[in-house]
């Protein structure tokens, strides 16, 4: 089936380790075929459309986000991969790339990424006089 006749969208964005997360689960479970994968930039045309679309809908954006349902938005990556591996009758936790990932660079990545944005706090925070 062509890519674009697929009905079930998946928005990824570029950067962000939950959408790589998910993506890892699909492909893995030979699931990935099922859906289209739309990728997108942070804060590009796309990334703030998606953004509206789901505030809109009185929730908070959040990616990767699922459109099972034309017009409906999911979000939320462990709902969502517990969801699809009920569906196909799949083991996440059995699945040797989706637990390499979750256990080495996912928690590594969302652990530099908290510590990249305190640093950032403290130095905005800090005056001119106490760095000399
Ligand atoms: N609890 C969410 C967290 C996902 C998350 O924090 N995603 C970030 C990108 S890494 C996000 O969507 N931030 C808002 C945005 O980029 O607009 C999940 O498990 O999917």
């Amino acid at each position: 089936m062509p890519d674009d006749a697929k009905q079930a969208i998946i928005y990824l964005k570029r950067s962000c380790p939950f959408c790589l997360k998910l993506r890892i689960f699909l492909t893995e479970a030979g699931l990935a075929e099922r859906f289209r994968f739309e990728v997108f930039d942070d804060g590009d045309a796309q990334h703030k459309e998606l953004r509206a679309r789901i505030e809109a809908a009185g929730q908070e954006p959040s990616f990767p986000a699922a459109e099972l349902t034309p017009g409906t938005l999911e979000t939320g990556t462990d709902d969502l991969i517990a969801r699809f591996a009920a569906e196909a009758g799949v083991d996440p936790e059995t699945m040797p790339l989706l637990r390499y990932y979750d256990e080495g660079v996912f928690p590594r990545h969302i652990a530099m990424f908290r510590e990249l944005r305190a640093l950032k706090q403290a130095r905005t925070e800090t005056p001119m006089e106490a760095i000399g």
